[in-house]
């Protein structure tokens, strides 16, 4: 009897002396030996999907801000989450089944351990980067797809953000928590009416220059923008730059959040002068940078920390003036590359709660689930905020008592109403920050003014095997190869206002060592010496 499941794993078999990890990022890797996972991940899709009772999964096929010649895919849960841990396993062990018979097998094991009715319909929503070999691993996909018998909906072209908005929004469709019309139009729609009332008749000054990293986010922002309030209706000037997606081969080349991030500098290409605000997205737009040049041409960061706190601080004065304080509390969610001067900044200024978590958006987003209003960004940008549902029901319900509560609470409603809840979003996430700056009258000198970061250095070092870096403590102290915390430890006492910290990377076969010290030499030479220690 023909076996659909194995033939699809046959039609694209798995390359030999490869193992493939479900990783912080999904699997990642070069394009070339992906075509197999690919097939798989469709199975796995299709299994996730009827184990939810036919719910939309959403697969999307990208590698965000790695280089052209690389590629991955990811799975999305029915609220636009990250995929549940257990089925992390599953991916990683599928991924890895050597025959076709052993896939097909195994995709029979799941569906009776985890009592999945294969005859419950599955349905799957795809989309894709503009990565040159996303057309071949959408074909490898939809063979899974097809296989397992699923319904699937391809998007083509969207951002990692808008695929997991068009998940939400299928499964919540027609229900009390719809979250909006599951199309690219329902997307602008929503964002774009939503920054408008944010606004509120405040026009933000100057205008903004975004580097899409020749990455999806360029055609789609250019969408967007046309749902945007045009300049003379008090609108935001948008000038689009590293917009090319015909040349696959310039994706995050010299541009996008990443380069701006590790290099700390704006891309060549960028013609902004000085003073001008500047933001870069990454190659799938879910994450984003803020920065500029001052007077003498020196450049200016505002990372994932920077809009952590202009966000919060935002949010906890709408939340004071509607009269919520009382019934809401704010907190903020890091991971230990934020630097220790945001830290301060938001438990001291700010007197606002500060959790930690390891790297990686699911932990942020574990632990803001966790707070009325969390507020997550990692230091490189990803992030957002996410609200209660006891929080939203109680800012619908409230009743302004005064002219000034009512304008605070118009704004807040709006504010959630922007801020992509599926997922850290770089194009929603852009607009807040444009919403916030326009409220508070700021310059990006006056958001850089609020506190002063800490020189830090963060360095790639390659080792013979990753995986003998274990930590404690979020990430923050090394356990394992035993003895090296104590050495880190004592080269940290060595400089004023240390901090150091290593491990493994979850998405490079490399360990990351960061360190952060009073002055640049300090932060340089205390990074230099525990790569040295972890080498
Ligand atoms: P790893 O490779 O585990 O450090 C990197 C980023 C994370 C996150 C993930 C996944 C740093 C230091 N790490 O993780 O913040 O973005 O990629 O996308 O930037
Ligand atoms: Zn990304």
């Amino acid at each position: 009897m023909a076996d659909p499941i194995a033939e699809a794993a046959q039609k694209h078999p798995a390359p030999e002396g490869l193992t493939y990890t479900y990783g912080t990022a999904g699997f990642r890797t070069k394009a070339d030996v992906l075509d197999s996972v690919l097939t798989r991940v469709g199975l796995i899709a299709a299994l996730r999907s009827r184990a939810l009772k036919g719910q939309w999964i959403g697969v999307m096929i990208t590698a965000s801000h790695n280089p052209p010649g690389d590629n991955g895919v990811k799975l999305v849960e029915p609220l636009g989450n990250m995929l549940q841990e257990e089925w992390e396993v599953l991916s990683t062990t599928m991924a890895n089944k050597a025959t076709p018979e052993d896939v097909s097998q195994y995709y029979r094991d799941i569906a009776k351990t985890h009592r999945i009715d294969l005859a419950t319909p599955a349905r799957v929503v795809v989309a894709r980067d503009t990565r040159a070999s996303g057309a071949r691993l959408l074909g490898c996909l939809v063979d899974g797809l097809k296989a397992a018998g699923a319904d699937y909906k391809d998007f083509g072209f969207l951002t990692t953000p808008q695929l997991h908005y068009m998940v939400r929004c299928l499964n919540t469709e027609g229900t009390p928590n719809a979250y909006g019309s599951p199309t690219e139009k329902g997307y602008y729609e929503k964002f774009g009416a939503a920054f408008k009332n944010a606004l509120k008749g405040k026009k933000p000054s100057g205008g903004l220059t975004v580097d899409c990293a020749n990455g999806v986010g360029g055609p789609k922002l250019t969408e967007l923008i046309k749902y945007l309030p045009s300049e003379d209706e008090g609108g935001l000037k948008i000038t689009v730059i590293n917009d090319n997606v015909i040349k696959p081969d310039s994706l995050n080349v010299e541009c996008g959040a990443d380069y701006v991030k590790t290099n700390q500098r704006a891309p060549p290409s960028s013609k902004a002068g000085p003073n001008d605000r500047c933001c870069s997205l990454d190659g799938d737009a879910d994450r984003v940078v803020y920065y500029f040049k001052d007077d003498s041409n020196v450049f200016h960061l505002l990372d994932g920390d920077r809009i952590a706190t202009l966000v919060a601080s935002f949010l906890g004065d709408l939340i004071r003036q509607s009269g919520l304080a009382e019934q809401i509390t704010i907190g903020v969610v890091q991971t230990a590359y934020a630097n220790g001067a945001a830290t301060k900044y938001v438990e001291q200024t700010l007197k606002l709660k500060v959790d930690c978590t390891p790297t990686g958006v699911k932990y942020l987003h574990h632990a803001a689930e966790k707070l009325d209003i969390g507020v997550y960004f990692e230091a490189n940008g990803h992030g957002t905020v996410i609200f209660s549902h006891e929080t939203l029901e109680a800012i619908a319900r409230h009743e302004a008592r005064n002219p000034g509560q009512k304008e605070a609470l118009d704004i807040l409603r709006a504010t959630v109403e922007l801020i992509n809840q599926a997922v850290g979003d770089a194009l929603s996430d852009m607009l807040l920050v444009e919403v916030v700056l326009a409220h508070k009258n700021w310059t990006v000198q006056n958001w850089l003014s609020t506190y002063d970061d800490l020189p830090n250095r963060l360095l790639k070092v390659t080792v013979s095997d990753r995986n003998r870096f274990q930590t404690t403590d979020a990430e923050r102290r090394l356990v394992k190869p035993e003895g090296i915390q104590k050495l880190i430890d004592q080269e940290v006492q060595k400089v004023r206002q240390g901090r150091a910290f290593a491990r493994a990377s979850g998405t490079e076969d490399a360990v990351r060592v960061y360190a952060e010290a009073a002055t640049r030499a300090e932060a340089d030479d205390l990074a230099r010496r525990v790569a040295d220690l972890v080498k």
